[in-house]
């Protein structure tokens, strides 16, 4: 597996939800992309993300193995440019990393742009859990061994890594904070449009919304006697929408599917069909805060609307909705190659 491990983005600390309460704003015109990109630094270690994306893509164009962009986990907003304080949302990062699985089973290339320190697909078995991690080891004869209560599980894991890296089917790419997702994003889309159809993007990201722009932003940490009647007042602008400068510039002949996440189950179906009707993209996967991880819905510009549950049954075997949700968007995504292929 090729890792970009080396790329600190962050120290980050999970926190709040995601804003839901301002209504949705038009998509952005080339100028607020191009206002955006004037406005705030690439991140510094950009350029040697983007050569190993680039090695990856032409690696596995060769091939002709379709190549997945999975993005995964939430997006820190800094307050301070020295960052003591920041924004951040709910996400752990279990749909991207377990989706990414789910597609390197299915025999694709996956570009993991994860959340550094959020879930990684295959160690998140052993990460994140209740368990401590000591707790899968034992002392046998003075030696350190697997838990015999976990070994099997572990073995089936393992062996899915190796294939993974020996194949060189994985990349991970990090980011914490808005700006650095926004513009690692772009970067990928681009080097990925070499592979036309071959090339989806399965955005579970949890991005925030909004953002405090690099002009406004402070040096150094706040300071509570400076705030005005002992008050921090926030003043947060809305990050611009990037999605239809992904589908038009960044990556025209790519499948992209991006997820819709509300609270409120009244306007989930409204706002999916909404996000399609202004992006123009190809598939938009809904899901309830609540129910996240037992059912989702495909929504597609035709209209039509299909929900993809776990029985109770699988939710008593443990089953994950990610796999039912993959081979649905691999189908979709197969029908999206066969329609482009000359
Ligand atoms: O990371 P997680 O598994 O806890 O949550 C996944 C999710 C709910 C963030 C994802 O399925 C999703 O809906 N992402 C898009 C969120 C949005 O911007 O609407």
């Amino acid at each position: 597996m090729k890792s970009s491990k080396k790329f600190h983005t962050s120290n980050p600390e999970p926190a709040s939800a995601i804003d839901r309460s301002v209504p949705d704003i038009p998509a952005a015109q080339l100028s607020d992309e191009d206002r955006y990109f004037r406005a705030h630094k690439p991140p510094q270690y950009l350029d040697e993300i983007a050569g190993l994306v680039q090695e990856f893509v032409d690696f596995h164009a060769e091939s002709g193995k379709p190549v997945v962009l999975v993005t995964s986990g939430g997006t820190t907003v800094p307050l301070e440019n020295n960052t003591v304080r920041f924004i951040d949302n709910f996400s752990a990062g279990t749909r991207g990393a377990t989706s990414a699985e789910y597609f390197l089973e299915a025999g694709y290339a996956v570009v993991f742009l994860h959340r550094e320190f959020s879930l990684l697909p295959y160690s998140r078995h052993y990460s994140h859990t209740t368990n401590c991690f000591l707790d899968y080891m034992t002392e046998i004869d003075g030696k350190i061994e697997i838990n015999p209560d976990y070994a099997a599980d572990m073995l089936k894991v393992l062996r899915k890594y190796n294939q993974a890296r020996e194949s060189r089917s994985l990349l991970l790419i990090p980011y914490t904070t808005v700006n650095q997702y926004l513009y690692t994003l772009k970067a990928v889309a681009e080097i990925m449009q070499k592979l036309e159809a071959k090339a989806l993007f399965y955005l579970a990201a949890a991005v925030s919304d909004f953002f405090l722009p690099s002009s406004r932003m402070p040096q150094h940490k706040i300071q509570s006697r400076d705030q005005e009647g002992g008050k921090l007042v926030v003043n947060l602008e809305q990050v611009p929408k990037f999605l239809s400068r992904l589908v038009e510039n960044w990556a025209p002949g790519a499948m992209i599917v991006s997820f819709k996440l509300e609270t409120d189950e009244s306007i989930l179906l409204s706002k999916a069909k909404s996000a399609l009707d202004k992006y123009q993209h190809q598939l938009v996967i809904g899901n309830l805060l609540q129910t996240r991880k037992r059912e989702v819905v495909f929504v597609t510009p035709d209209g039509e609307t299909k929900w993809v549950k776990l029985s109770a049954e699988d939710a008593a075997a443990d089953k994950e909705i990610e796999a039912l949700i993959i081979p649905e968007v691999v189908r979709y995504h197969q029908a999206w190659v066969r329609q482009h292929s000359s």
